[in-house]
């Protein structure tokens, strides 16, 4: 008899899916589904996880542990048993450790969300060893801190309730591809009657379907805000009841404010005053009023301001007064998590001082000969060959001989090229996890399906062995996979009431009123508990108390436009998640090739005609991609869908091949979309790399 499985998307994806699949009587995955009675996943998924059988089965799925035999980068290896793999790098990692453990860093981010397999027992073993720590910057943080700096932490809207909002701006967010399962929401908001305006340089699958779409040129978006912010206020279209209750610091925000008239935001975002004028009129004026914000608008210099003056506006109008109201960036702080009990912070080694990688600077990291200078590095669920910035400093840091790098992996990715030692990693449904999510308000358990295929092992297993080779003997280093799942949620925070059902459901709604309404009478999560349009903690760090613009490091208006006049940002393919799926022949063929979208106007100036093969460059480097010449992308302003695996790209490279290393405002994070470009008709010559 068939049986069927709770099991829990384990993507980096907000949408967090709840998943039924299907086991034959031979125990093998045979089908699929979203779970119907999961109120936002309701019995759909996205086309990846649809067909995800087909990655779990795929004929390349890496089922041996491995060493290398050939060149750094030449992707040779030859089996190995685990005995030798084990004991090959316990011993590489102990001698290190005996010299000086802070020159081995992990480096992990999300191919799987779940605590089990990427928050737990990789982080005990790297604490306990007294490993230099990972700053995991690559996605969020900068927005994640300007968000924290307004509002206190990632809580927000609860995503169901933006069925009953009646304006909804979706702010550097592309629903339609990176979380369908959201714009299913929209959608019923669209029908009840909602507003849809959209504001992306790029008019993409989501604004083709909104009523309006406003294109700013990258990284401006917080001029656009602050002057929303000064029509609101000179219009009076504020709610100085609720401003008065439950914020700081309005008089300061106003005077700011002041300097913002929309002319001012329009001859930095490329937008029309009137357009502007518009936006905020109508944001004063319609409620409920929802912003959908996300990561797509905080890549740049100054993302960690722009988010931060996006979270005022909602208090500036008193939009959280209903539910259906406000802002959501992440729902991630809603739910009890344990950080402590799941990564042993306390087992780092007391009298070693601590040193910080930041991930989104790897490349310059591995590279430089800081103090230690790194010796190892530990790869899992992760890409950095693909994914991280100023992709060709990261591939000559890989690239050194004296650096012992261990991958521990699914698929033999870019990055598994340069491993020395590969692991075999199980999927999700061969494993156990437990998730949050950073969109809904649901904790979900992920029970395996089947059994591992081949060799592989779960990376709490692995970690767990290495552990034991290491010779270290804390208890929570033998913790199974189910302990570390019951210690993932605080059971004593009244948050978790719901938890056991997740055992019966696979899924639980984290304990907060129905309907959601977080910040309707204030109480936000702030030091002050007011909405901080003044923050006295950023002053104290150094940094602007108010909301302010950051420029683009690469601004179009600078002088370094004169050379690389193009704006590029590389926001995600439908069809892949980051680099994860880019590897399989239902979604390349989806994809295509690598594409740039540019103006006909761009593309004119070039000679540069539809179809046509490109070479994308500036003094960072340069990647293939042929042209779609489109009127969705604004003038000045190309863009590259990604992430290509470079060795499946045609010529090595992907779009990271240009981004660069420098960082944003707050958070310290990368700045994917802050990156000037020049674009060239491939000749023939251009055939190869070049
Ligand atoms: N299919 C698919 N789904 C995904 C992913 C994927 O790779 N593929 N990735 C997942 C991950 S890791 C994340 S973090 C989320 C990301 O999901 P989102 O946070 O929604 O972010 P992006 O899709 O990166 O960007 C959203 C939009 O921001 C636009 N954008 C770029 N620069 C700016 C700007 O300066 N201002 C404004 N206003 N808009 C800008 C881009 O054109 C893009 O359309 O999606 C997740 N879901
Ligand atoms: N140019 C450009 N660069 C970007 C972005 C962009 O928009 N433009 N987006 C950025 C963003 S938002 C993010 S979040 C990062 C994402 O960067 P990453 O988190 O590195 O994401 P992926 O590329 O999906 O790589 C995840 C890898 O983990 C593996 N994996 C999955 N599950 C497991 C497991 O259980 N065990 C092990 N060992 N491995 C597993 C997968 O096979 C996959 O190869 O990329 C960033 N890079
Ligand atoms: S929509 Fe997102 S969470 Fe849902 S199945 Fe697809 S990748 Fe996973
Ligand atoms: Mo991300």
């Amino acid at each position: 008899m068939a049986r069927t499985i709770h099991a829990a998307c384990p993507h980096d994806c907000p949408d967090t899916c709840a998943l039924l699949v299907t086991v034959d009587d031979a125990g093998h995955a045979v089908q699929v589904r979203g779970d119907p009675d999961h109120p936002t996943t309701a019995g759909s998924l996205c086309t990846k996880v649809a067909h995800y059988t087909e990655r779990v089965y795929a004929p390349d799925r890496l089922l041996h542990p491995m060493k290398r035999i050939g060149k750094k980068g030449a992707g040779q290896f030859v089996r190995i048993s685990w005995d030798e793999a084990l004991d090959t790098v316990a011993a590489r990692f102990s001698a290190i450790c005996a010299d000086d453990p802070r020159a081995i860093v992990p480096y992990s981010y999300a191919g799987t969300m779940g605590y089990v397999q990427g928050g737990s027992m990789d982080r005990r073993l790297f604490h306990r060893m007294g490993a230099s720590f990972l700053e995991r910057t690559i996605c969020s943080t900068a927005g994640t801190a300007g968000y924290a700096a307004t509002i206190g932490a990632s809580v927000g809207m609860d995503m169901e309730e933006f069925a009953n909002a009646r304006l909804i701006l979706i702010w550097g967010a592309n629903p339609v591809v990176s979380s369908i399962h959201q714009w299913r929401i929209l959608q019923q908001a669209k029908r009840r009657g909602a507003r849809l305006v959209c504001i992306d340089p790029l008019r993409t699958e989501t604004a083709q379907q909104c009523h309006q779409h406003l294109a700013p040129l990258p990284g401006t978006d917080g001029a656009l805000a602050l002057a929303m912010m000064q029509v609101l206020i000179a219009e009076n279209l504020i709610d100085r009841d609720y401003i008065e209750k439950n914020t700081l610091g309005f008089e300061a925000l106003a005077q700011r404010a002041a300097e913002w008239p929309p002319e001012r935001a329009a001859a930095e975002t490329g937008l029309a005053a009137a357009d502007i004028l518009a936006l905020a009129r109508d944001y004063g004026s319609i409620r409920p009023a929802a912003i959908r914000i996300n990561y797509g608008l905080q890549r740049c210099a100054g993302g960690g301001n722009a988010v931060r003056a996006i979270a005022c506006l909602p208090a500036l109008i008193g939009a959280w007064r209903e539910p259906a109201g406000g802002i959501l960036l992440s729902s991630s702080g809603n739910f009890p998590v344990d950080g402590k009990a799941l990564e042993r912070p306390d087992l780092y080694p007391g009298t070693l001082p601590r040193r910080s990688i930041n991930m989104s600077t790897i490349g310059d990291a591995l590279l430089d000969a800081t103090d230690p200078p790194l010796r190892a590095i530990c790869v899992y669920n992760s890409n950095p060959l693909a994914i991280a910035p100023d992709g060709s400093k990261v591939r000559q840091g890989f690239s050194r001989e004296d650096l012992f790098c261990v991958v521990l992996e699914q698929f033999q990715t870019d990055t598994a090229d340069y491993a020395d030692i590969l692991l075999p990693a199980t999927t999700q449904f061969e494993h156990v996890d437990v998730h949050r999510s950073y969109g809904h308000l649901y904790m979900l358990a992920n029970q395996p399906a089947i059994a591992p295929l081949g060799e592989a092992k779960p990376n709490s297993e692995i970690f767990r062995l290495l552990a034991q080779r290491m010779g270290f003997t804390d208890a929570c280093l033998g913790d199974s996979d189910s302990t570390i799942a019951a210690q993932a949620f605080n059971t004593d925070d009244k948050r978790s009431a719901a938890l056991p059902s997740l055992a019966t459901q696979g899924w639980a709604r984290v304990n907060v009123p129905k309907p959601f309404a977080p910040f309707a009478r204030g109480n936000f999560l702030t030091p002050s508990g007011k909405c901080e349009f003044y923050s006295a903690q950023l002053e104290r760090q150094g940094h602007d108390p108010l909301p302010c613009y950051v420029p683009p490091h690469e601004s179009t208006r600078g002088p370094l436009a004169q050379r690389f006049p193009l704006a590029m940002i590389s926001p995600p393919a439908r069809h892949f998640l980051n680099s994860s799926f880019a590897n399989l022949s239902r979604f390349l063929e989806d994809e295509g090739r690598p594409r740039l979208l540019i103006h006909p106007e761009d593309a004119r100036q070039r000679g540069i005609t539809n179809e046509q093969k490109l070479r994308v460059f500036n003094d960072r480097g340069t990647f293939h991609a042929w042209a779609e010449v489109t009127e969705r992308i604004r003038r000045g302003v190309v863009a590259a869908p990604s992430l290509w695996w470079r060795k499946l790209s045609g010529d090595g490279e992907n779009a990271n091949a240009v981004t660069s290393q420098a960082l944003t405002d707050l958070g310290s994070g990368p700045t994917f979309y802050d990156c000037l470009v020049e674009v060239m008709a491939c000749r023939p010559a251009c055939n190869t790399v070049g």
